[in-house]
């Protein structure tokens, strides 16, 4: 690989968790929990980070086994797939198993066991973790920054340098190491052109719950921040060729998708969220999601609108930044 500082945005990894040698394949790390995990009979929950009852998702804190490190489990209840459903469904059949609770005149309750491969829950696994990624895992109280141009320079811009979360699997994406098969578009233009695939938090299967990502292939940008007039093209082609392509395989029409852009984000290489309206995907609201088309308007409109606007930002009780902005006065 060559210059991994240039790579990373000169950003420093100091935080990053004992992870395998990055020239290492992978899929061949034998640090890894990764490359061989069959269950997860070796997991052993130590807490539970978080439990939303609304969003059926339970992260779960612990240790494997077999391998060093803190992990994260977080387990997910997923939607129901209409095409299941509808007639000849899978779900009404002898196979499935109906236990009656009560029944009163003409209401009845019942538990119901459908076949195994309708009871999939959607499962991601962070091995090694570190305490970043357990913190954000975590409930907390958040707060809204106004983060002026002058409170980013001198206060967010060397937090993100120095505490940012490792950019590797979206160097493995780029180079073409993971998630190959999964690449829905891929534009190779070394400033505008970038990668389309399912978001890691989509099954890639259930419509109602379409989430892919757009991750630009310059490695320069690092938020909305960093945005200027000679973006434009970039996040236009993003825009045409994104909903293209999404049309092309799921039939969803660009008025029906959400395509925006987090700040902040979690991982500060620029990528672009592609959700379908009806789903509400986590980092959706108001504080959080800036929607392509308004970034693309406002970069036309003003140059350098992202160097000199106030954008307002999260920012939880116990994430590193926020003892940081009170020490200033900034909260
Ligand atoms: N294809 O390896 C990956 C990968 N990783 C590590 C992250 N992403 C990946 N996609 C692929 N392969 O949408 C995706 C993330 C996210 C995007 C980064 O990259 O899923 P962001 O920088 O704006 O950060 O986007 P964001 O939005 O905070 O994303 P993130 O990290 O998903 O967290 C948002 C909240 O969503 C979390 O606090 C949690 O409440 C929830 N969440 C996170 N992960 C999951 C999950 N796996 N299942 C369910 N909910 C989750």
């Amino acid at each position: 690989m060559a210059d991994k500082k240039v790579e990373t945005n000169n950003l420093s990894d100091d935080h990053v968790a004992k992870k395998p040698k990055l020239d290492e394949s992978p899929d061949e790390n034998p640090h890894e929990i990764h490359s061989n995990i069959k269950d997860l009979s070796t997991f052993k929950v130590e807490k539970i980070l978080n439990n939303n009852t609304k969003s059926k998702i339970v992260c779960l804190q612990g240790t494997f086994s077999n391998a060093d490190g803190a992990g994260l489990v977080i387990l997910e209840k997923t939607a129901f797939e209409e095409d299941n459903l509808k007639c000849n469904s899978k779900y009404f059949t002898s196979s499935s198993y109906l236990k009656k609770i009560f029944h009163n005149d003409i209401y009845g309750n019942y538990e119901y066991f459908p076949v195994l491969e309708l009871n999939s829950i959607k499962t991601t696994v962070i091995h090694p973790a570190t305490e970043k990624h357990i913190e954000k895992y975590c409930v907390q109280n958040p707060y809204i920054v106004d983060e002026t141009p002058d409170v980013y320079q001198s206060i967010v811009l060397p937090y993100i340098i120095k505490e940012q979360f490792d950019l590797q699997w979206v160097y493995n994406i780029l180079e073409h190491k993971s998630e190959v098969d999964r690449i829905l578009f891929e534009d190779p233009d070394p400033k505008n052109g970038f990668v389309l695939l399912p978001d890691l938090k989509w099954n890639g299967i259930t419509l109602d719950t379409l989430y892919l990502l757009a991750i630009v292939n310059d490695r320069n940008i690092k938020s909305i921040r960093d945005l200027q007039g000679d973006h434009v093209r970039l996040l236009k082609n993003i825009y045409n060729k994104g909903c293209q392509a999404i049309e092309e395989k799921y039939g969803l029409t660009k008025s029906q998708l959400r395509i925006y852009l987090h700040y902040q984000p979690s991982f500060y290489h620029l990528h672009v969220h592609f959700t379908y309206l009806r789903h509400e995907a986590p980092g959706i609201h108001a504080e959080r999601a800036h929607l392509l088309s308004n970034v693309i308007s406002n970069i036309e409109l003003l140059a350098d609108y992202y160097q000199k606007v106030t954008l307002p930002f999260i920012v939880r009780e116990t994430d590193k930044l926020f003892k940081v902005l009170e020490d200033n006065n900034i909260l």
